[in-house]
């Protein structure tokens, strides 16, 4: 059955003339075990909610999962499929991508995102156990993880994380052939790994990774412990291959015509190239078919539970009925109230508004709860061995913590949102645009998001962060200008099903623009917030804290004679979409001038040619905000004279 595995990656590899056949090679007998007689699936659903989780971590090695896939008798992985191995529009991706085949858990191929990804997945599975016990939700999460993988900063933060929540449910086999790109991953790599994962918190076991009994027994005993369980698996790279066993030569490319020949007749595969036996396609798929009769248990269970619509519901990402009820009348009430507050602690009333009513939000910070304002009074955190609440001290771990997010929102049943500073988004960056790439509600509450923190200083100041945030396609990158538009920009985060979203808040209070809150304005992504008094001389747009400054100048150049529009621009990525009309007709004709306490860069996209720009030109400093705001210039009458300067000419 692994020489299936292994036949299928060479051949697709030798079509595709590129691709990974080492790792499959390698991790075929373990991946056989597992599919075999330890994971709980059932082929004829890969997405019956309480199956087993499955994370290819090493995504390089994909042939291995589209090769599981295939002979387990997947629907959408046929040989056609596996034939057409990298090609454009096949299921059968150069690394396993979400939303390719109902079986593919999370895209991977960025090496530690896989691993940190299915500790969310292993959370997330605690979460809902704890919330719709475990006649509904009691799975665990499987991962293969390269030495790549177990290298990479973010693994340590998400197997440390794993390991102080004791998360069980998970164990990661370690494909631990001692070889990467370079070689001898000695040239790089002397730690003792299973130490450190019992440092963390891990169980660990060492097996002979080709060995099917040992395999099979440190599988059963994975099953049985405590704590995460870490396999070192002792395998050989590219198994089979007569000259490029063992080296880094079977990494990444075909192993060429002569070799791959030598390979199949050195494990005795004698087919034709594509072809699996039907005896060993038909005990494959009976493998497949392990679980058919847990899941009719479980349909069973589901069927007559008492959370049965809430448990679908939550696992559809279906929102509850009036889940945003309370959220319109926060808006009416700060319609009235005006307050000025900052767009964080807008963004606190706002969960206040949210949480409650929606069940799966799941909150959290990286260890600036206080900062963030991510909690809500009455929602408990959780604990080692207690998930019953709903909120994550994440520790200083943003990447870990964005990874597991995705993981949560994978997993279904949950919309995480989480906290850092906006600056730390850096930290966080691959994660988040894995969520943008596989399409995934994720919500960032990024705070402190400029100059306007003050004293903190430059390191702490986000001012290419926005710019570099908006450049990642499918992410809502939100910045509010008051605690109406913060109430509007968490509706849409919620509501957005197919993406990841950034909420960029405040430290500083900002005064309120908004007299009314009937229709969420944020919705189309920008807004005349103030329209000139007669034909428009000058448009000034801006986002978050510096509209309130580009309103100031309309009141001066206004009482010049000057008829000053204000557009607010709190998601570009919203406003983008709109129709050109629509859009041409908010910026209007007249000259513009964009104010941002950020670096202009993507601002010529809505200023035009002939537009200004008011807002950072490089790093910002340690001293009090207000003073801040006035040496790098970013005032209203700055604006003002850039208006009159513009306007004269
Ligand atoms: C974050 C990241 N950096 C670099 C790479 C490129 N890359 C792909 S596999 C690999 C290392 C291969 O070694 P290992 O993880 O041990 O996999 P094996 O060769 O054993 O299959 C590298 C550097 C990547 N995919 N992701
Ligand atoms: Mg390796």
């Amino acid at each position: 059955m692994a020489d299936a595995i292994r036949a299928l990656a060479i051949d697709a590899v030798e079509q595709a003339k590129s691709g990974h056949p080492g790792m499959p090679m390698g991790m075929a007998d373990a991946a056989t075990v597992l599919f075999g007689g330890f994971l709980k699936y059932d082929a004829a659903d890969p997405r019956w909610p309480d199956r087993d989780r499955f994370v290819l971590s090493a995504g390089h090695g994909s042939m291995l999962l589209y090769a599981l896939l295939h002979l387990t008798g997947q629907a959408g992985m046929g040989i056609e499929e596996i034939r057409r191995f990298r090609q454009l529009h096949s299921p059968a991706a150069g690394h396993p991508e979400y939303g390719e085949h109902p079986g593919i858990e999370t895209t991977t191929g960025p090496l530690g995102q896989g691993i940190a990804t299915a500790v969310g997945m292993a959370l997330a599975e605690r979460m809902l156990a704890a919330r719709f016990g475990k006649s509904l939700v009691d799975h665990r999460t499987w991962v293969i993880a390269s030495d790549g993988d177990l290298q990479e900063g973010i693994s340590h933060e998400a197997a440390s994380l794993a390991g102080h929540l004791a998360l069980d449910r998970l164990c990661v086999l370690w494909d631990d052939n001692g070889i990467s790109i370079d070689g001898d991953t000695a040239l790089s790599f002397s730690e003792d790994v299973l130490k450190r994962f019992a440092a963390y918190g891990w169980a660990t076991r060492r097996v002979d990774g080709h060995d099917h009994e040992q395999l099979a027994a440190a599988m059963a005993w994975a099953q049985r412990n405590r704590k995460p369980t870490l396999i070192a698996c002792r395998t050989i790279i590219g198994f089979g291959a007569p000259t490029k066993a063992g080296t880094a030569g079977s990494h990444g490319s075909p192993l060429g015509g002569a070799e791959a020949a030598a390979a199949k007749a050195a494990l005795g595969w004698t087919h034709p190239p594509f072809e699996v036996p039907g005896e060993l396609k038909a005990r494959w798929e009976e493998a497949g078919r392990r679980g058919a009769g847990t899941r009719r248990s479980w349909l069973k269970r589901l069927a007559r539970h008492p959370q049965k619509e809430e448990f679908e519901r939550a696992i559809a990402g279906k929102l509850p009925e009036g889940w945003h009820e309370k959220l319109a009348a926060l808006r009416a009430a700060q319609a009235e109230e005006k307050p000025k507050i900052a767009t964080r602690i807008a963004s606190q009333r706002a969960l206040e508004a949210l949480v409650p009513g929606v069940p799966e939000m799941v909150g959290g910070s990286a260890d600036l709860t206080g900062s963030n304002n991510t909690n809500v009074k009455g929602i408990p955190a959780i604990a080692p061995g207690s998930f019953g609440g709903r909120f994550v001290h994440w520790g200083v771990r943003e990447h870990g913590m964005a990874a597991a997010m995705n993981g949560m929102a994978l997993h279904g049943g949950i919309i995480p949102y989480s906290g850092t500073f906006l600056v730390f988004a850096d930290y966080m960056r691959p994660a988040i645009r894995l969520a943008a790439l596989m399409r995934q509600r994720v919500i960032h509450v990024l705070t402190h998001d400029s100059i306007g923190l003050g004293e903190d200083g430059p390191t702490h100041q986000p001012v290419e962060t926005l710019a570099s945030l908006r450049a990642i396609p499918n992410l809502c990158v939100f910045r509010p200008a008051d605690a109406i538009e913060t109430a509007e920009c968490w509706e849409l985060a919620v509501k957005r099903n197919e993406g990841p979203s950034v909420l960029a808040l405040t430290r500083q209070n900002l005064p309120a623009l908004r007299g009314e809150a009937g229709e969420n304005r944020c919705a189309r992504g920008g807004y005349v917030l103030a329209e000139a008094s007669g034909t428009r001389r000058v448009t000034l747009v801006a986002t978050g804290s510096e509209v309130h400054l580009a309103m100031a100048a309309r009141a001066t150049l206004e009482a010049e004679g000057i008829a000053t529009a204000v557009v607010s621009l709190p998601c570009w990525e919203l406003f983008a979409r709109q129709d050109e009309t629509w859009r041409a007709e908010v910026l209007g004709t007249a000259p513009r001038i964009g104010i941002e306490a950020a670096i202009g860069m993507g601002w010529e996209r809505w200023l035009g040619a002939d537009g200004a720009f008011i807002g950072m030109g490089g790093f910002g400093a340690s001293a009090p905000a207000e003073e801040l705001f006035r040496h790098f210039g970013i005032t209203a009458e700055a604006i003002v004279a850039a208006a009159r300067k513009r306007l004269n000419g």
